[in-house]
């Protein structure tokens, strides 16, 4: 398996584990500490889910899970764009970020199905990702 393969499997584990089984196993499963480099894993070593705005404006991850109450996000603007991250069915601005920022940002969900959003102009077609609040 391919650096990059391994990457990418990581990247699903963490989009997916992180509400079923918890913040430690999610540390061993997902693993912290990146051996590439080039990518960052989806939730961060204490427990945000960290959403990566890029200049192809599409997310790093367009699906992610979370228990239900105050949901941390980590955004991070990797290239030379603006971005923020809305949540668009209670129309809250979580966090925004300029070129090669990293913010934080936090909003309380009950369960359902969310989307977030970029509502930098000309982002939102494709700057979608659904949210799973369990
Ligand atoms: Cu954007």
């Amino acid at each position: 398996m391919s650096g990059s393969d391994l990457a990418a499997r990581r990247r699903r584990l963490g989009a997916r584990c992180a509400p079923v089984i918890g913040l430690a196993l999610v540390l061993l499963a997902c693993g912290a500490g990146d051996t590439d480099g080039a990518e960052l894993d989806v939730v961060t070593e204490d427990g945000a889910l960290r959403v990566v705005g890029r200049d192809d404006l599409r997310w790093n991850v367009e699906e992610l899970t979370a228990p239900a109450g105050t949901i941390r996000f980590e955004l991070v603007c990797e290239d030379a764009a603006n971005h923020n991250l809305v949540i668009d069915e209670v129309d809250v601005e979580v966090a925004a970020c300029a070129p090669g920022e990293t913010v934080r940002g936090s909003v309380e969900l009950e369960p359902g199905t969310y989307t977030y959003v970029c509502t930098v102009p000309g982002h939102e077609r494709t700057m979608r990702g659904e949210l799973i609040v369990e």
